[in-house]
């Protein structure tokens, strides 16, 4: 039999569970969630591998008007990641009102000529009969290929719709090797992980500010295993923020340190030696040569 492959985009408004749901389907953390919008930055790649073939999958940070350039630049990721795939994914949530997100998207994919499936996330949070109005009224919109209900959470019809996806991609080579998950950096993910934790911890206002910078990320022997040693920096916009996140004698920040350690242990299969720094870098989400430094390059 010969294997099916190709790319997978997933689109849609902030926090429908899109890159909940690439996590669940790798089986691994790929991608950084958390319940603010905005946690995707970048479209990043996740691979999936089995004896059906190999899907690409693009996670993309979401429909959002922009704020500043670091919002352009995500829109922008979301733009070009929806471009050239086999299959685009329009996720949403288990509601019939059609917000300006969701038409947003139902309008960029009407005019790319591509597959579209409607995929509708956090099924766990309605009964089966709520969901059949949703799937009415989309279809009335928009040419679906199909409607696959799913729950990122629980993993319900996470099955189905990768067999729907097969069903839908050319026959091929793959693109990676079976063993890969991902084409991101050791690096990033770990930057991610960092950033995810300060989400996860800090409230409101200060988090969309943040960005983490890893400045050393080394492994070395030790009578006890591998040790990595990781120093980053977090980066924020204000003196007030920089004094949120360090916290009361320094607990918020240790708190941030030893959540990330956790993860970072698990993810890289090696005891982690971690060191968090936080400095003030004032509106570097309008700042080309930051936007830059942290990793936010255009057109990459
Ligand atoms: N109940 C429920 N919550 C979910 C599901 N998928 C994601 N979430 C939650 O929704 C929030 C946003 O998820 P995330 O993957 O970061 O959304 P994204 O912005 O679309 O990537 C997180 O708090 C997730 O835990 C789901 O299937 N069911
Ligand atoms: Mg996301």
């Amino acid at each position: 039999m010969s294997r099916k492959c190709g790319f997978v985009t997933f689109i849609g408004r902030p926090n429908v569970g899109k890159s909940t749901l690439i996590n669940k389907i790798i089986g691994q953390k790929i991608v950084i969630t958390s319940n603010k919008p905005q946690t995707t930055r970048k479209k990043i790649r996740a691979i999936y591998t089995d004896d059906r073939g190999q899907i690409v999958f693009l996670d993309t940070p979401g429909i959002n008007k922009p704020k500043n350039k670091l919002g352009s630049y995500m829109r922008n990721e979301t733009g070009t990641g929806a471009e050239g795939v086999d299959v685009l994914c329009h996720l949403i949530e288990p509601s019939d009102y059609i917000g300006d997100s969701e038409k947003e998207v139902i309008n960029m994919t009407k005019g790319l000529n591509t597959k579209v499936i409607l995929v509708i996330n956090k099924a766990d949070t309605v009964k089966a009969e709520e969901l059949l109005p949703v799937i009415r009224k989309y279809n009335s919109e928009c040419d679906f290929l199909a409607t696959v209900p799913v729950s990122a959470k629980t993993g319900k019809n996470v099955d189905e719709l990768l067999n729907v996806l097969f069903d839908n991609l050319p026959e091929g080579p793959m693109f990676y090797d079976e063993e890969s998950v991902t084409d991101q950096p050791v690096k990033e993910i770990a930057a991610e992980i960092i950033r995810e934790k300060a989400l996860h911890s800090l409230s409101e206002e200060v988090p969309h500010g943040i960005a983490v910078v890893i400045e050393k990320f080394k492994e070395r022997q030790s009578e006890k295993g591998v040790i990595t040693d990781i120093e980053a920096t977090i980066y924020c916009e204000r003196d007030s923020h920089k004094g949120i996140i360090i916290g009361k004698g320094g607990q918020m920040l240790k708190k941030i340190g030893s959540n990330a350690r956790y993860e970072l242990e698990k993810e890289l299969d090696s005891k982690v030696n971690l060191q968090l720094w936080v400095k003030v870098n004032k509106d570097w989400r309008n700042d080309d040569k930051s936007l830059k430094n942290f990793g936010f390059i255009p057109g990459e």
